[in-house]
C-alpha cells in the first residue's frame, strides 16, 4: 500500500532558524532511503538532510535560502509499496511522522573547499597553507575572512575536534598576543633576565626618541639584505684646502669641517648613480628614483640620534652648506627639529670623525638604500711604487641595501666619492 510520508526536520540539536544551502531535489524525483534531500548549515555544523522513505517527490516546503528549524515540514513522499523505512509503520502518515526520530540519522559533512575558492584563500595573505580540515564552511569563511589558514587549528573544541567559530577566534588572539611578544618578527623574544640578583641595578625609562629609533633600526636590520663596504679616500690635498678656508675666516665664523665636503661628493656620486637615490616601493615591485638631493646627517644629541635633512645639496656652496649644518646640528642639539626639518631625506651620512674608529658597519636610513660612514682621518704611510710617502686617508664605510644595489655598483660608487674628495676640483666638473 502506497503512503505519502511528511519528512521533517530532526532533532539537530536545538538549533533555530538553520539555513538551507541547497535544495538536491525536485517535484516528481525518485527518491531514496536515506538519499539527501537537502543541506541545511548552522554556524557549528552542515547537515545533509536525509530521506526517510523511498518514493516520488510530491510536495516540496523548502528552498534555497529558507530557514528551518526542527520539525519544519521539508517534503512529502509517496512511497511505493515497499520502499517504507522498516523504522516506518505502513498505516498512516501520522504514523510515519512519528517514527521520524527512527529516521536515518542527518549526516554532518565537513567539505572540502572547491579548488577555485582553495586558491583564492592560499592567495589572500592567510596564517598558515591548507589541508582539509574538520570545519563547516560558516567556519571556514569566517577564517578566511580573518586571514587565518584554518589547517593551523589542529584541533577544535567542538564535538569529534570540530572547530569552532571560538577556536578561530581564540587562534587569532594567540597568534597577535605572540606576535607583539616577538616584535612581529617571528623570532622568539629576548628572555627577561633579573640583573639585581647578580649585583645593585638602576633603571631608566628609555625617552620616546631611543625607543622610536631602536624599533625603527629594528625593523630596517629585520627587513633589508645589509652589505657594508669599506674603502679610504686620501684627503691630504682636500684638507690643505679646508685649512686654508678656515685661516680665511673671521674668529665668529663657523669654521668649515670635512663632512661638508664629503656631503658634496656624495651627491654629486649620486648624480652619476641614480639607483643611491631611489627608495624601493612597499611592496618591492618599483624602485621610485628621486630628482630632489636632500641628505641626511645623524647628529647625536643628548637625548639620542636625530637626522636633520639638508635639502637641495646639489645647488648649494661650501659656505652655505657649512652654515646649514651647524645651524640644523645646534637645533638638533638644543632639541628644536620640527619633524619638517627631518624629512624627505634621499641619502644619510653618519659620521664619527669627530670622536675617532677605523670603521663601523651603519644601518641604512630605509626607505633610503644607502648610507655612507665616515670615521677617523690617519696619516698613513702609502706607497707610490717609489717610496712611502705620508698622506691623510679618511675610512668610508657605505652600507647598502643589496635588493636594490649590487656588489660592484657599491664598489664604484665609493670609487667615485674617492675619487671627488681626491682631488674636489672635480666637484667643479
Ligand atoms: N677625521 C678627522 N677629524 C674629523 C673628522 C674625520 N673624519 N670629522 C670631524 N673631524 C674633526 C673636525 O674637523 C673637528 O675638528 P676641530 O675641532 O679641529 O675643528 C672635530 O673633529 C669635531 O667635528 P664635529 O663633529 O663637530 O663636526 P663635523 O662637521 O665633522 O660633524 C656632526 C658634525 C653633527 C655630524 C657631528 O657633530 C656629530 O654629531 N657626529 C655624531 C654622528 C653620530 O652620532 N652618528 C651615529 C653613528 S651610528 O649610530
Amino acid at each position: 500500500m502506497a503512503l505519502l510520508i511528511e519528512i521533517k526536520v530532526p532533532d539537530v540539536g536545538n538549533v533555530e532558524n538553520i539555513d538551507v544551502v541547497d535544495v538536491l531535489v525536485k517535484l516528481g524525483d525518485e527518491v531514496k532511503l536515506e538519499q539527501t534531500l537537502a543541506i541545511l548549515e548552522t554556524d557549528k555544523a552542515s547537515i545533509d538532510l536525509p530521506s526517510s522513505a523511498t518514493g516520488t517527490v510530491q510536495e516540496l516546503f523548502i528552498k534555497p535560502g529558507d530557514k528551518v528549524s526542527e520539525g519544519t515540514l521539508i517534503a512529502k513522499v509517496l512511497t511505493s509499496d515497499e520502499a517504507v523505512s522498516p523504522a516506518q509503520p505502513a498505516e498512516s502518515v501520522q504514523q510515519a511522522a512519528a517514527s521520524e526520530e527512527k529516521a536515518p540519522e542527518p549526516v554532518i559533512v565537513i567539505p572540502e573547499p572547491e579548488p577555485a575558492k582553495m586558491q583564492e584563500a592560499e592567495q589572500q595573505p592567510s596564517i598558515g597553507s591548507a589541508r582539509a580540515a574538520h570545519a563547516t564552511p560558516a567556519v571556514r569563511l569566517f577564517a578566511r575572512e580573518l586571514g587565518v589558514d584554518i589547517q593551523k587549528i589542529t584541533v577544535g573544541s567542538g564535538r569529534k575536534g570540530r572547530i569552532l567559530k571560538d577556536d578561530v577566534k581564540n587562534f587569532v588572539k594567540k597568534i597577535i598576543t605572540e606576535g607583539v611578544a616577538q616584535s612581529g618578527s617571528g623570532i622568539p623574544a629576548m628572555p627577561s633576565v633579573d640583573f639585581s640578583q647578580f649585583g645593585a641595578i638602576e633603571e631608566q625609562k628609555l625617552n620616546k626618541i631611543k625607543r622610536l629609533t631602536g624599533q625603527n633600526l629594528s625593523r630596517v636590520w629585520l627587513n633589508l639584505p645589509m652589505v657594508t663596504y669599506h674603502d679610504e679616500a686620501d684627503i691630504t690635498e682636500m684638507e690643505a684646502f679646508r685649512i686654508g678656508l678656515n685661516t680665511e675666516k673671521s674668529k665668529d665664523d663657523v669654521k668649515i669641517t670635512g663632512l661638508v665636503f664629503i656631503i658634496k661628493a656624495l651627491v654629486s656620486a649620486m648624480e652619476q648613480f641614480p639607483q643611491f637615490n631611489a627608495s624601493l616601493s612597499a611592496d618591492g615591485e618599483k624602485l621610485i628614483f628621486k630628482k630632489y638631493f636632500n641628505i641626511g646627517i645623524a647628529v647625536d644629541t643628548p637625548n639620542g640620534l636625530v637626522v636633520p635633512v639638508l635639502r637641495d645639496v646639489n645647488r648649494k656652496g661650501i659656505n652655505e652648506l657649512t652654515a646649514e649644518l651647524a645651524e640644523k646640528s645646534n637645533k638638533a642639539r638644543q632639541g628644536k627639529l620640527m619633524p619638517s626639518d627631518m624629512q624627505g631625506g634621499c641619502i644619510t651620512i653618519s659620521s664619527l670623525g669627530g670622536i675617532g674608529g677605523t670603521a663601523f658597519t651603519p644601518i641604512v636610513n630605509a626607505p633610503e638604500v644607502a648610507i655612507l660612514g665616515v670615521t677617523r682621518a690617519k696619516m698613513q704611510p702609502v706607497w707610490d711604487g717609489k717610496e712611502f710617502i705620508p698622506r691623510l686617508m679618511l675610512p668610508l664605510d657605505l652600507t647598502y641595501d643589496h635588493r636594490v644595489i649590487d656588489g660592484v655598483e657599491g664598489a664604484r660608487f665609493m670609487a667615485v666619492i674617492k675619487q671627488y674628495l681626491g682631488d674636489i676640483r672635480r666637484l667643479l666638473l
